[in-house]
């Protein structure tokens, strides 16, 4: 049976000491957004959206209501959701006193509790998403129509602006959500009208009979999804949209199967296309799992199985022909869709699937109904055995040039990285991180104590480049640049294309003296003139290790500079004499495990985003021709004019 909030055991269970998150109220939200939503940038901005869309799919999943309507308004700042479920529950919470509507979006509430019977979607935040939207929402209004009654509450930015009004009589039910993320959060509020239409259409081939409506006030465009063809449609429409790929065969494979002991269900659609790439869509509770997981897991291992226990049954590979499983997925465009009621995320941005018992289950089932489909339809049997030898001629003749042109991007961008680099696992740029970090020693720390999925590691060690004035020829010549860039995989200078950036963060991480300024400045300089277009759209970061590590009593801090120690000194005065300050002179000073968690973990970290603020473009200009330039005599004139700043800005 699924929870139901306005249970009074349900919620004692959630007060318990035992989760103190539930008391402190919103302010950790603000504190830390990122470790609610994942960053403050484009994503965590519609991943607020995505939540609040979500509690209504979820609704629509339970069986109640049907149709969900997002509009986003003229100012696209600002959005509205609408469904036709049961309304959020608004009676007088028989422990707190106040509607529960308001201890919905008012507690910050331990995780998993809300996911009792039914396929519970809200990502990685179960069911604290509506409190998590709210905080960081400048303004928020809760509609409810139910029992008869039109309810009604506003907030600011998490605080209730009044109680839970009833606004009068009402027909059906349902819950409207209006919000307003906070422009003191987010980088940019404007939404994005695409994503979010893309989000919808997604939801709409996954959840058959649900109604979809997108209205888009800033352009006048209203968008209608409902699809009954599931996921097969989708796959379709994949195809469609994709020039590059044709199908080599009519036939899509489509597959279903559930598992009745944990009423796990999974839905597969796949083909091979004529294209070198492999596109796969997974979701989790009709979430898109954008850093796959073991799901997508479990398909490919059983996808590459039954096609070669087919192609080996029926003799179709020649002779000394040798297919590796690479061969057997070049091409391959797949769809998978599944639901489970105890989703485990990991990753960053929980965008990776972690249930360890979905992945040989998707194996086993995929291997049976895979090579039973082979079977029983010859020609798409041999259409796909076409296709896997054609993929492994290709491999073995890949050292000719026109081959390797053929291979998706990022295999081709594996093979030319730089020997220094540390690489991360994933191969999802949206998830991957570079840190570019001063020296072999703080980069032997690094290696150690990062997440190798997500984050890779580049220790730069001859000297960087002063590259204000310099060439792109001259660039590639300095090897720590072209290292970089290499690295990167994007390009640089005229032959930049943004698309093609293998990490969606670049961090530097140097150390906390004149000479890791000194190559932060530099390597800014390259970015600002070499790869501006990186820094534009906000893929540079500057890290900020802390410089002093400061035990009193039993607690151990972590501090940026010398007036944050003195603040914890001032904070601890009963322990002061006996407290042990360690100043750190260089990042290779601090042990892996100290270094991942002040200035690598995610969920700690401060980042320091890299921007050039609309107004401020002439004067960054002049600050770095001036600043960087040859010319040592308008150098000395700027250190002059701005000697006061310097001081200021050493302290
Ligand atoms: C536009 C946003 O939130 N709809 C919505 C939410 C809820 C219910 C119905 C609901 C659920 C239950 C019982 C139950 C709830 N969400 C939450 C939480 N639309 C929108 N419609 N009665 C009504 O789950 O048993 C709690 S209730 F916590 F997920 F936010």
């Amino acid at each position: 049976m699924d929870m139901d909030l306005t249970s009074p055991q349900q919620l004692e269970d959630n007060y318990t000491g035992a989760n103190i998150a539930v008391l402190k109220g919103l302010e950790p939200v603000r504190l830390r957004p990122g470790m609610y939503i994942g960053g403050t940038g484009k994503d965590g901005l519609h991943h607020l959206l995505w939540e609040i869309v979500d509690n209504s799919v979820d609704e629509a999943m339970t069986g109640y209501g049907s149709r969900i309507k997002v509009t986003l308004h003229a100012d696209g700042s600002s959005v509205t959701v609408v469904d036709d479920g049961r309304g959020v529950p608004v009676d007088i919470h028989p422990v707190e006193g106040i509607s529960t509507l308001e201890v919905i979006y008012t507690y910050l509430h331990s995780g998993g509790k809300f996911n009792g019977g039914s396929y519970k979607t809200s990502g990685g935040l179960h069911g604290v998403g509506a409190s998590v939207v709210n905080a960081l929402s400048s303004e928020l209004t809760v509609t409810v129509k139910k029992g008869g009654f039109r309810y009604e509450q506003s907030f600011v930015r998490g605080r209730p602006k009044a109680d839970i009004v009833q606004l009068g009589p009402a027909r059906g039910t349902g819950t409207t959500v209006f919000f307003r993320p906070d422009d003191e959060i987010f980088d940019d509020t404007q939404f994005e009208p695409e994503l979010i239409a893309d989000r919808l259409e997604a939801k709409a081939y996954l959840i058959k009979g649900l109604q979809l409506q997108f209205v888009d006030e800033t352009t006048g465009a209203t968008h209608d999804f409902k699809f009954d063809g599931g996921i097969v449609d989708m796959l379709t429409a994949m195809l469609e949209g994709d020039e590059k790929a044709s199908a080599v065969h009519d036939e899509v494979f489509k597959m279903e199967a559930e598992d009745l002991q944990n009423g796990s269900e999974v839905q597969v659609a796949l083909t091979w296309t004529d294209s070198p790439r492999e596109r796969l869509r997974s979701f989790v509770n009709a979430i898109p799992t954008l850093d796959g997981g073991t799901h997508e897991l479990g398909v490919r291992e059983g996808l590459v199985k039954s096609t070669r226990n087919y192609l080996d049954t029926h003799n179709l590979i020649p002779k000394k022909m040798e297919i590796q499983a690479e061969d057997i997925r070049e091409g391959i465009v797949a769809v998978v869709s599944l639901f489970i009621r105890d989703p485990q995320f990991q990753g960053q941005t929980k965008d990776r699937l972690n249930n360890p018992e979905i992945k040989s289950w998707l194996t086993s089932v995929m291997r049976n109904e895979l090579e039973r489909h082979l079977n029983q339809h010859p020609t798409f049997g041999q259409a796909i055995a076409l296709r896997v030898i054609q993929a492994a001629k290709a491999r073995q003749a890949s050292r000719s040039a026109a081959t390797k042109a053929r291979r998706s991007r990022t295999v081709s961008h594996r093979l030319n990285l730089p020997g220094k680099l540390a690489d991360c696992s994933s191969t999802n740029p949206e998830v991957s991180e570079l840190f570019i970090v001063e020296g072999d020693s703080a980069g032997g720390s690094a290696k150690q104590g990062r997440d190798r999925h997500t984050q890779a590691i580049l220790p730069l060690r001859g000297k960087v480049l002063n590259s204000e004035q310099a060439t792109d020829s001259k660039v590639s010549s300095n090897k720590e640049l072209s290292n970089i860039v290499q690295a990167l995989g994007c390009g640089v200078g005229e032959q930049l294309d943004p698309s093609r950036l293998r990490y969606h963060k670049i961090i530097l991480l140097m150390d906390a003296d004149s000479d890791g300024h000194h190559i932060s400045t530099l390597l800014l300089t390259f970015f600002y003139r070499h790869m501006r277009a990186l820094i534009d759209q906000g893929y540079v970061f500057l890290a900020q290790p802390p410089l002093y590590r400061v035990d009193v009593g039993k607690r151990t801090y972590w501090a940026a500079d010398d007036a944050h120690k003195n603040a914890i000194l001032r904070k601890n005065s009963r322990y002061a004499k006996s407290a042990r300050i360690t100043r750190f002179k260089g990042l290779g000073e601090m042990m892996a495990k100290e270094l991942y968690e002040t200035t690598l973990d995610p969920k700690s970290r401060q980042l320091l985003k890299v921007v050039i603020p609309e107004a401020d473009r002439d004067l960054t200009e002049h600050i770095v021709s001036e600043l960087m330039g040859k010319d040592a005599e308008s150098r000395y004139q700027f250190i002059m004019n701005n000697a006061e700043q310097v001081e200021e800005l050493d302290l």
